[in-house]
Parts: structure tokens; sequence; C-alpha cells
């Protein structure tokens, strides 16, 4: 397929400025997949910089944005700023933000609507809990939070990153065969809200993804790579990652 293959960093909470300049010292990235890399905000601007010092290909993105342009919104970030300090990405949604924030689809396709429309690229993140999963409703829930993310949207310019919670920093990653039947349910519900465009849309598994489990991954049809937390902390290993999806 023409489907562009990601691999991306969550940082999450972590990460000083010191450790986020060694990170750029020891990091290789490829030309051969697409690598991404999500920094707290406070680390967006000095790691653009360390990227151009670099000069290794990755791209930038943010781990979440305000759906306003300006105004009295404190401790916000909106997109144009995202965007002032170099990020073309942007991770929205993310379970622990609907958890510990409490956003909802609602929420998550207000942010959408306005990132699509800026230019700045939407890691839109779905996914069921272990009790949803266990209730047989991951379908009902993954069908709900697309729909609900993607209302009024006909462009295929996002990203959708599975990550079931139940597997996210657990250790317990979904098995590729698991992950595969669910990109594919994911496709096809896709299909019903943008048509054709599903089938260019680029499919991200995530949770406990790591250098271990990258390859059965990477070997699925609808499995068009990663977004990785904890495995993308060292340099090492985030690279090892990579080198299985290059
Ligand atoms: C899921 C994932 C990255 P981890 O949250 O978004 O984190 O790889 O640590 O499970």
């Amino acid at each position: 397929s023409d489907r562009r293959i990601y691999v991306i960093a969550n940082w999450k909470m972590n990460k000083s400025l010191t450790e986020t300049a060694e990170f750029f010292q020891e990091f290789k990235s490829s030309n051969d997949v697409s690598v991404v890399v999500c920094p707290p905000t406070q680390l967006l601007y000095p790691t653009q910089l360390f990227i151009k010092q670099s000069g290794k290909p990755v791209d930038l993105g943010g781990q979440n944005v305000h759906w306003a342009d300006k105004g009295a919104y404190t401790g916000e970030t909106s997109i144009s700023m995202l965007k002032d300090v170099g990020c073309e990405y942007v991770i929205i949604g993310h379970s622990e933000r609907r958890q510990y924030a409490h956003e909802d689809d609602v929420l998550v396709n207000k942010k959408v609507k306005q990132a699509i429309k800026a230019g700045l690229i939407p890691i839109i993140c779905i996914g069921e809990t272990l009790e949803e999963k266990n209730s047989m409703r991951t379908e009902q829930v993954l069908s709900t939070q697309l729909f609900g993310a993607l209302k009024e949207i006909d462009s295929g310019d996002f990203i959708i990153a599975y990550e079931p919670v139940w597997a996210i920093g657990t250790g317990q990653s979904a098995t590729a065969d698991l992950a595969q039947q669910t990109h594919s349910y994911i496709r096809s519900v896709l299909k019903q809200i943008v048509g054709e465009k599903a089938e260019n849309i680029s499919i991200l598994y995530g949770g406990s993804a790591n250098e271990s489990n990258a390859a059965e991954y990477s070997s699925m049809t609808d499995i068009d790579g990663v977004l990785v937390g904890g495995a993308s902390l060292k340099a090492q290993s985030f690279d090892g990652i990579i080198k299985v999806f290059a």
C-alpha cells in the first residue's frame, strides 16, 4: 500500500533538558521510516534545536493541544504555538488524557478538526479498557471513538493509534494477531467515515511496544508502525524499534 510507516515516541511526562540533549547525541534515527518525537511541552523548542543540530531525520510532535487559537486559557498550548516551535504532529485523545483530564470524544473531535484545518497532523488515540475488552465491547467502543473523533471530517490527513488501555505501560502488549484483527476492523470503520481514503491512513499500534515485539507488529498488513512510550525514552531502544520498521 501507499501508507506511510511511522515510529513515534511519546515521552509523556519524562525527561529533563539535559536528558533530552543526551538523547539526541546518541540517537541515530532512519530515513526509511517516518520518525516523530513527542516530548513534553517545555522541551519542544529545545528539542527542535537538538534535532537540527544532529542533522537526523526526525519530526516533532506535541502530546496535547487546545482547540482555541489563543486567549484566556491558562496553562494551555494552541495549535499555532505548536507549529511555531516546529511541530508537524500532535497526539490527541491519548487514554491518559481521557482518564486524568476527562477528555471525551466531543473534545477530541474539536481538537482534531482545528488541527487538520491548520495543517497539523493529529495522531488520534483510541482503545478499549480491560473491562470493555472482557465484556466483548471492543468493537463498539472503537467505533464510537472513531465516529466521535472524526465527526464532520472528510479528509484523510490524520493518523490513528490503536492503544488498548490494558496494554499501556503494563508490559502486557497485545499479540500481533489480535492487533492486526483490530486494525483491520478500525480500517473498515474508517472506510464508513472517509471512504476509500481509509486505505491510505496509517494505523499505529501502541501499548508496551518494544524492540522484542516490534518485528511481529511490522509483519502485519494493517499495522503501519508503532506509538512507543517507555521504550522510546532510551535512544538505543527507540533506534532498535526504528530499525525493525525501516
Ligand atoms: C501507550 C504507549 C505510548 P507504552 O501509552 O503512547 O506507552 O509504550 O509505555 O505502553
